[in-house]
């Protein structure tokens, strides 16, 4: 991790928008159980308050959250070494995204792929929410002076925004308070694409259940998705530059080697001259090798949703300590009166 003259801390959240993904577990989670155990403090939150810049039903996010949140530990992520807490019960995110949003511009705004992406043609009609999304984004990170933040590919810009952000605050108050964090997107698997279309993102919210391994898949799924992944005729060549072109034989390598602990050349040296049909079964026994034992484990953890409100509660209570503090920094920087 690069040098920063704040504290090294890590923070990121997934949405609760239910079917995490093999994308999401490659991409973020099993990355935050390698940054937990490498000893640095680290903050993961269920960002539930994002969630909700798209419809969801109440009940549902409920049940996503501490699904969410079950995943986390199922994959991992320990309570008493990472701090582990839902977004909407520490309000201090709510709160300094405000204060972001009036030090965002929008123009950079105006300028993130993802809204574009996911407003697509009917931007009149998205919340107002979703626009404002990396400004909540930002207030999440900074809220806790976090300085590195595991994302996926797709999160990169994002980050880069709330490091802008960071510094135009800094820059208009003139102060030196806020850090500029860090995007940490490595391994194998910073972009894990749809299983049916090797050029699109492994998404939670795609329509089509075939495009993505969930974490709650069984065996047999997992089998069956991964035998019937868009592939070509094509025998696997020994090395990743004749895989140009190929983008949905790059992205089953790509899984592959990141479920193995592998860099791609790595696999693409064992796997050279196969056909898919050899292929896809290996792939598919590593995949649920993996998965299987997590999501048995978010079954058993899912049996007590009490116990997990209430790792949830305990967590929230370390983040708001660590959280308000800063908040209310930023509003005797900013000029707010506090009297209570
Ligand atoms: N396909 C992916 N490959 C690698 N990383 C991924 N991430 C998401 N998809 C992939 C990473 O997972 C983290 C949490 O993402 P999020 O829930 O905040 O939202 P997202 O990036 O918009 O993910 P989805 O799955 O596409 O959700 P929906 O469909 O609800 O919008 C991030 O670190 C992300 O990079």
């Amino acid at each position: 991790m690069g040098e920063t003259k704040h504290t090294p801390r890590v923070f990121s959240g997934i949405q609760p928008s239910g079917n995490l993904t093999l994308g999401n577990y490659l991409g973020a989670v099993k990355r935050f159980v390698e940054m937990q155990n490498s000893g640095i403090e680290t903050i993961y939150c269920m960002v539930d308050l994002h969630a909700i810049t798209v419809w969801q039903d109440p009940e549902t996010l409920r049940h996503n959250t501490r699904e969410l949140a079950a995943a986390y530990i199922a994959c991992g992520l320990d309570p008493a070494k990472s701090i582990l807490f839902n977004q909407s019960q520490v309000s201090a995110h709510a709160e300094l995204g405000w204060v972001f949003s009036c030090v965002a511009r929008l123009g950079w705004m105006n300028r993130m792929t993802q809204f574009k992406d996911k407003a697509g043609k009917n931007a009149e009609k998205t919340s107002l929410g979703l626009y404002a999304y990396p400004s909540l984004m930002a207030a999440d990170i900074l809220a806790y002076h976090a300085t590195h933040v595991p994302v996926g590919e797709d999160q990169k810009q994002h980050v880069e925004l709330t490091r802008d952000i960071a510094n135009k605050f800094n820059h208009d108050f003139k102060v030196d308070f806020f850090p500029e964090p860090e995007p940490i997107i490595d391994g194998a698997a910073t972009r894990v694409m749809s299983l049916r279309d090797g050029t699109k993102k492994m998404s939670k919210s795609d329509p089509s259940d075939l495009s993505r391994i969930n974490m709650t898949d069984d065996t047999d799924t997992i089998a069956k998705k991964i035998r019937k992944a868009k592939t070509d005729p094509e025998p696997l060549p020994d090395n990743l530059d004749d895989l140009a072109g190929r983008p949905e034989a790059r992205n089953l390598i790509n899984i592959y080697a990141a479920l193995d602990g592998k860099t791609p050349e790595q696999v693409m040296a064992c796997v050279a001259g196969q056909q898919f049909g050899q292929f896809k079964p290996a792939l598919a026994d590593l995949a649920v090798a993996h998965l299987a034992p997590i999501t048995e484990e978010m079954t058993r953890l899912m049996a007590d949703v009490t116990e997990i409100d209430r790792v949830l509660g305990k967590g929230a209570d370390r983040a708001a300590a660590i959280a308000e503090p800063i908040l209310a920094q930023t509003y005797d920087i900013v000029g707010m009166v506090r009297s209570r």
